[in-house]
């Protein structure tokens, strides 16, 4: 296991397991966002440094004081409408034109890798960008900037909700399903940017590793997964995807 801030020795090792590996997966969390001005969770200017997760992120929050709810979310659809998705971002896009064997399982909801152009992407704790009715259940896009502070349906007049994974709320069965699959498959697995915490996205690279993966981290710090991969790589995710594709031809 390496932990240096792009040590070209396991830079070249990692390139070379990327050349030789159809089945890649990777696990993004907030980090990726950082450099498109996105904040992270449990960063310094961290979205729960002005609030915290448990009073927000939770049905029972909502239950409790939904139009607060909406204003951090409305606060954070409108810091994210502006951002663009970053070289991090576009090089895991550029990742899956090289292998179709790519698949990309995601913690975010800010849409970025979408925009970036992945495709096979599997959000696996919805999208901000995304509403869901709590009466009749119709769920849509909707990126109205800001929404009201109570929406609607326009279906059913119901109030809308996120159309996210709160704490406490179990994730679609099927993409569950899919990432864990993804990760048992997976002959590399990319962490990039999460700090590894939030259960069950944080058991995927488990997954992967007991599977046989190749597990690489790419972080800025430490977190509880670095012990367990094979590669650590030290450093920002929109300076070290670049490098990893580089030479990897389709
Ligand atoms: C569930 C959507 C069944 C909403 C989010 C098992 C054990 C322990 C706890 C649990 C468990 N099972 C369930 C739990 C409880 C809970 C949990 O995990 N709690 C944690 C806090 C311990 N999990 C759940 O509730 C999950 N549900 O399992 O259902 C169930 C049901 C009932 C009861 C029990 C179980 C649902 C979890 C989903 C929550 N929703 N997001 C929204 O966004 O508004 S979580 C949210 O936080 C994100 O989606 C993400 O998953 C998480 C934040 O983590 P990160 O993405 O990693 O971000 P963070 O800021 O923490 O870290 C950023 C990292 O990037 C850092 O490491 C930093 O160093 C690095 N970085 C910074 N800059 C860069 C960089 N890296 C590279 N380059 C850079 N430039
Ligand atoms: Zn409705």
């Amino acid at each position: 296991m390496s932990e240096t801030p792009i040590d070209p020795t396991w830079l070249a090792a990692v390139q070379d397991k990327l050349k030789q590996s159809a089945r890649i997966a990777a696990l993004t969390g907030a980090g990726i966002s950082a450099e498109s001005g996105v904040p992270t969770f449990r960063g310094a200017d961290g979205l729960w440094k002005k609030y915290r997760a448990e009073d927000l992120a939770t049905p029972e929050a909502f239950a409790r004081n939904p139009e607060l709810v909406w204003e951090w979310y409305n606060w954070r659809r409108s810091l994210i409408a502006e951002k663009k998705p970053n070289p991090g971002h576009l090089a895991l896009a550029a990742l899956e034109k090289a292998r179709p064997g790519f698949t990309l399982i995601t913690q975010n909801v800010d849409g970025l890798h979408l925009s970036a152009g992945s495709r096979n992407v599997l959000e696996i704790h919805g999208s901000i960008w995304r509403v869901r009715c709590l009466d009749c259940g119709g769920c849509r896009e909707d990126r109205t900037n800001p929404l009201p502070p109570l929406p609607r349906c326009p279906q059913c007049n119901g109030l809308l909700r996120p159309d996210v994974v709160w704490f406490g709320e179990s994730l679609n069965p099927s993409l569950l399903e899919a990432s864990f699959q993804v990760a048992a498959l997976a002959e590399v697995m990319l962490v990039i940017g999460t700090s590894a915490i939030v259960q069950p996205a944080a058991s995927l690279a488990r997954q992967a590793k007991r599977s046989g993966a190749f597990v690489v981290e790419v972080n800025v710090e430490k977190t509880p997964l670095s012990s367990q991969a094979h590669a650590v790589l030290t450093g920002p995710s929109g300076l070290i995807l670049p490098r990893l594709i580089e030479g990897l031809s389709p």
